[in-house]
């Protein structure tokens, strides 16, 4: 009998904890909950064109006109990117994001990340269309090395996401 109730209360538990799970995951109502889950959006788009680049350049003949997408692609994101930090879409927005406090209270050193990035990737769009691929190839580098140290300010690491 007494394991019986506690096996309920155990199973009762686990259902609440499910609960309060999903109640998390909900779709966000808040403009700073539903501005983070936009930029996670355009995040994701990011690292594909991105991405895309990058293993575009790693075949042994690369198409030089998927690498100049890809590139225009992440520039174009890239130059909207500060557009998707609305004051409210911080660790308080109540949903989960790896977007740190210091994006809003040192906002003049990470509006100097978006500007590199801005400026890597424009020259990246450049070189992609001049076709040189070595030079391609160097320029992603830059434009990681700008994604890697906005990241490593900026955005929480991966197991507090
Ligand atoms: C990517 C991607 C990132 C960056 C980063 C560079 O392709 O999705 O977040 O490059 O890994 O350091």
């Amino acid at each position: 009998m007494a394991l019986r109730i506690m096996t309920i209360s155990l199973a009762l538990v686990g259902l609440a904890v499910a609960g309060a799970a999903l109640a998390q995951d909900a779709a966000p109502t808040t403009p700073g909950g539903k501005a983070v889950l936009t930029r996670q959006a355009h995040y994701k788009d990011l690292a594909k064109a991105f991405g895309g680049v990058g293993a575009e350049l790693r075949k042994d003949a690369p198409d030089k006109a998927v690498i100049s997408a890809g590139a225009a692609m992440a520039a174009g994101l890239a130059t909207d990117l500060p557009s998707w930090f609305p004051k409210g879409s911080g660790p308080e927005a109540g949903v989960k994001t790896a977007a740190k406090a210091e994006i809003w209270t040192d906002a003049a050193g990470f509006a100097a990340a978006a500007a590199k990035l801005q400026g890597e990737t424009a020259k990246l769009q450049q070189l992609a269309m001049a076709g040189d691929i070595d030079a391609i190839k160097a320029q992603a580098r830059a434009v990681g090395g700008a994604c890697k140290t906005c990241h490593d300010a900026y955005r929480a690491p991966a197991e507090q996401h």
